[in-house]
């Protein structure tokens, strides 16, 4: 006995091949039902398995790495992945909408070959899912190997596609030797033959093809959409004044300050401050800031990053030697400590037309703002979205981008003319990178601008950068 008509034997025995008349997927009938997710539960059948599909390959499919179409075919390739000593790749059916939002996972060289192992192709479009990802990250696919293959057009789907298929057992094959070893009856295969000639051609369903982009949404769309005063003031200044410069005026004194408003102010929408750094700060430093942000149409961002309980904040936003409720159109804070944080902002900020920004994630290296935690800042500004105008982010479009969430504005710092960083974990990216490649609505530049020779100058090619990366982001 040949070692596939053993195997065709085993899989009938197991039960993972069963005739009568089943539904398939496609609605249709069928006289035979394949179910190879039992072989799990059988190892030396799986590793017999493994190593019969590697070997049935001819030479002329070379390959660099395995990737297995999940789930059922999964255990397959990671037995041919550790018996071979190949390195395997995983596609995720689901991509995650937080952290690194990969759909390929593992280690690869853009120009690697890559296998793909499945259980049963009946058209390939299970094959062609999976071949689609990987061919995006760089990867090429040129064959795929197959345990059963249904004959139902699965192989020319796939050439149609690039792709070689080789399979191990052909339905037919499978049904002829199950009848001469008497395991079914005549009639199972003669039913066979005849739903194999009225179904051999299955085509690929039209939704596994690829879906149009959607579209990136302007600001003055994303301006009706936002439900917060700040927010809606913020994307209507920039549009006016065609700027989504961010100025982080980290300077050393209040008086100095004051003095590069009114020089940048032309070029921003939004002015950013640290108050606490200000030795010179007077309780009319708002006013005066105030006065400056009206001329110039931007509007004042206090980074006070807040992160105690709901209670302790609403004390710290209004009270204190800087009252920044009083002269803060938008303030931010850190979620580690809840819910609670943004009820509290909310509460003193929300009658004023007050907006926050939320820290999902952070600029500076080895930081914790990442994944779940990201996804959580999510949430709480879904569930706060007459208050919170959006975020505090780095890379958006690996998690949510403004098409997915129109109404929240996306603000990054770490933005200078080369990417970099400095002695103390900032890390910068491009303003074009910024808002292009990442996702995101603003560019925030401190240390860019305050410390070049002519900082209005410099905010001028900033801005200049920042808005010619957002009309080609919105022309795409
Ligand atoms: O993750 C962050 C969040 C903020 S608000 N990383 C940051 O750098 N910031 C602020 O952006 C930081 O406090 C500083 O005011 C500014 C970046 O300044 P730069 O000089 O590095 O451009």
């Amino acid at each position: 006995m040949s070692a596939m008509e053993a195997l065709i034997l085993q899989l009938h025995e197991i039960g993972a091949v069963k005739f009568g008349n089943f539904k398939l997927k496609s609605g249709i009938f069928s006289p035979v039902y394949i179910d190879l997710r039992l072989i799990v539960s059988y190892p030396s059948l799986l590793t017999q398995i493994s190593q019969t599909l590697i070997s049935s390959l001819p030479p002329s499919a070379t390959f660099d790495v395995v990737c297995g179409v999940p789930y059922t075919a999964l255990p397959i390739a990671t037995v041919v992945s550790v018996s071979n000593g190949i390195p395997m790749l995983m596609r995720r059916k689901e991509i995650k909408d937080y952290g690194t939002s990969k759909a390929i996972e593992g280690i690869f060289e853009k120009d690697q070959t890559c296998l793909i192992i499945e259980d049963l192709v009946t058209s390939g479009a299970s094959v062609l899912e999976t071949a689609a990802p990987l061919r995006s990250v760089g990867l090429k696919v040129s064959d795929a190997v197959v345990l059963i293959d249904r004959q139902q057009g699965g192989r020319e789907n796939l050439a149609e596609n690039g792709i070689k298929l080789h399979s191990m057992i052909k339905l037919t094959d499978m049904v002829r030797v199950l009848k001469e070893k008497g395991k079914i009856k005549e009639e199972d295969e003669l039913n066979l033959l005849k739903f194999l000639e009225e179904n051999s051609r299955v085509s690929v369903p039209s939704v596994e093809k690829e879906k149009p982009k959607p579209r990136v949404l302007g600001f003055k769309e994303r301006s009706e959409l936002s439900k917060n005063p700040a927010g809606k003031k913020l994307f209507d200044i920039m549009l006016k004044k065609e700027t989504n410069l961010c100025l982080a005026a980290d300077v050393g004194t209040a008086a100095e300050l004051l003095e590069i408003a009114e020089k940048v102010g032309p070029e921003i929408c939004l002015l950013k401050t640290h108050v606490d750094i200000l030795p010179d700060f007077t309780p009319d430093f708002g006013s005066k800031l105030r006065a400056i942000a009206d001329k110039h149409k931007f509007l004042i961002f206090e980074d006070r990053k807040f992160a105690d309980i709901g209670n302790t904040v609403t004390m710290q936003y209004e009270g204190g030697i800087f009252k920044i409720l009083e002269w803060a159109d938008i303030i931010n804070a850190h979620i580690i400590s809840g819910p609670g944080i943004v009820e509290g902002l909310k509460l003193k900020g929300m009658p004023r037309g007050r907006g926050l920004l939320l820290l999902a994630e952070m600029s500076s290296a080895g930081n914790l703002a990442t994944g779940d935690y990201t996804a959580a800042a999510v949430k709480i500004a879904e569930a706060h979205s007459d208050f919170v105008m959006g975020f505090i982010s780095v890379n958006p479009a690996s998690w949510k981008c403004g098409y997915v969430y129109p109404s929240m504005i996306h603000a990054t710092p770490g933005v200078q003319m080369v990417k970099g960083g400095d002695a103390l974990g900032q890390q910068y990216n491009t303003p074009h990178s910024v808002i292009t490649e990442r996702g995101s609505d603003i560019i925030i530049v401190g240390r860019g601008i305050i410390k070049a020779d002519n900082p209005a100058e410099t905010a001028h090619e900033y801005r200049v950068q920042g808005w010619n990366a957002y009309l080609e982001k919105c022309s795409q």
